[in-house]
């Protein structure tokens, strides 16, 4: 073992034993209007981000300027003979704030079509990571390839006037927009569909040519699941891991490729976005550990408790805000419902569902027993033959630029300042400690 390993296994890990002590004994501590456990346990429920796209209530779920996930469903523009809205007016919605008359929507995504064309130097880019590389690493990095295209960083060199600064934001999160579609199906064809590409349709919805270019665009029902999936991902108010990264490192000035491909960053953890792939590798070990077919809820609720025993969490469930099931959960079940009733997977997803709260509920420290986003995508994608689950998350990824990447035109708008919360040691805590108590 190398020597500052062993020292650190010796004298780091007793020490962060105390600490933890300490932190836990002194919990109720005030630091100012909050206490030292708020700290600890992540800054949950601290008000410290000014964000206007969207607001997330503990029972109810997300609103986007104040419309739940169905009102949306009902009141966003959609194309005739459809029935899922389009994340062009939702994007709309969330930038001004109104809602997209059908034309407006429409005028979004011209305007992202017109934008599309993805320099080659990005996809050489992609090219040269070995096969292997994780989906959403190729993705980070396909974004930041893309960053030569950055206006607000060519912009800032010539000495832009900061009130301008929105401006270029604007233009380089619309660039984004239009592009990512093409970057994320084509890691998914690089990796899985030996190389053979499907050139974009600019005919389509931003969607609807997302369904196309993976190659699932001769079902009608993938591409409504895709304009479904792009609405509901694509905004969680601003503290989650993926919106707060755009925003930090957005809050530096760094352009918005810089903030976003951090924010994907994020996103690739397993107790973000990565849940999604985690949800369904959960689900087929628990089928191979059974030989196949489908478990009996019995042995779903065996699973879940080895699960925890493990020291592993069940993916999918839980949540840092919400204390109920997540309406994007539901809003995908009514899709299952509607459109794929029998599928077995989707019939597991529901069994766990049925048998999973009541078990992670009866653990103390769990504050959500109730499934979140991740819990059903997965289920559905397989449904349609995208079984590749490693890629999920890049789709959850293009979709969440659609906010966090709004989100960042407001900063730059309201001129948000620099991020910089003040940390404090162990020590000073105790010294505060020390001094209260003279
Ligand atoms: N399975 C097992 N244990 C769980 C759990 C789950 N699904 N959810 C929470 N816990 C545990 C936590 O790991 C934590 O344990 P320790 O104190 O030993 O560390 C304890 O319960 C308290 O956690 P919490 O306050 O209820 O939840 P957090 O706010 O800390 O974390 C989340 C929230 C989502 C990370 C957590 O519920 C989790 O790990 N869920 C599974 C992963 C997942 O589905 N993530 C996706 C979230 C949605 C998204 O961002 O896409």
């Amino acid at each position: 073992m190398d020597i500052i390993k062993e020292k650190f296994e010796e004298i780091g890990l007793t020490k962060a034993a105390e600490i933890k002590e300490f932190l836990k004994a002194n919990a109720e501590m005030q630091l100012g209007s909050y206490t030292l456990d708020s700290v600890v346990s992540g800054m949950k429920g601290i008000i410290g981000l000014i964000t206007e796209t969207s607001l997330l209530d503990a029972e109810e779920g997300i609103r986007f300027r104040g419309y739940s996930i169905p009102e949306l469903r009902e009141k966003l523009p959609r194309l005739e003979g459809t029935e899922e809205p389009l994340p062009e007016g939702l994007f709309y919605l969330m930038l001004t704030g109104k809602m997209p008359t059908y034309d407006e929507m429409y005028e979004v995504g011209s305007n992202w079509t017109k934008r599309a064309v993805v320099p080659k130097h990005v996809f050489e880019t992609i090219d040269a990571l070995p096969i292997s590389t994780h989906p959403m690493t190729q993705f980070s990095i396909a974004i930041m390839a893309m960053q030569t295209e950055s206006e607000f960083a060519a912009a800032y060199r010539k000495g832009v006037n900061k009130k301008d600064y929105w401006l270029y934001t604007f233009e380089d999160a619309m660039n984004l927009l239009a592009r990512l579609p093409r970057v994320a199906a084509y890691i998914y064809r690089r990796t899985y569909k030996n190389n053979v590409h499907i050139e974009p349709n600019p005919k389509l919805d931003w969607a609807a040519n997302f369904a196309h270019m993976l190659g699932y665009g001769e079902s009608e029902s993938f591409k409504e699941l895709m304009r479904l999936y792009m609405v509901i991902h694509a905004d969680h108010e601003g503290g989650n891991v993926s919106a707060h990264t755009t925003h930090l490192v957005g809050s530096a000035l760094s352009d918005p490729y810089l903030a976003f491909s951090a924010a994907m960053n994020g996103l690739a953890g397993p107790l973000h976005g990565l849940a999604n792939q985690e949800v369904i590798r959960w689900v087929l070990e628990l089928q191979e550990a059974l030989g196949g077919g489908k478990p009996s809820k019995q042995q779903i609720e065996d699973y879940i408790n080895k699960t925890i025993n493990e020291g592993k969490v069940v993916p999918g469930y839980g949540h840092a805000v919400l204390r109920k099931t997540d309406p994007r959960f539901i809003a995908q079940m009514n899709f299952a419902k509607k459109h794929m009733p029998n599928d077995e997977l989707v019939n597991i997803v529901w069994d766990v569902y049925d048998v999973a709260p009541n078990i992670l509920g009866s653990f103390k420290k769990i504050k959500n027993p109730w499934p979140n986003v991740d819990a059903h995508s997965g289920a559905l994608l397989v449904h349609f033959g995208l079984k590749e689950y490693d890629f999920y998350t890049v789709m959850f990824g293009v979709s969440r630029a659609l906010g966090v990447l709004t989100s960042l035109i407001w900063d730059r708008a309201l001129g948000l300042a620099l991020e910089r919360p003040k940390s404090v040691t162990s020590d000073w805590l105790k010294n505060k400690i020390s001094a209260q108590a003279k």
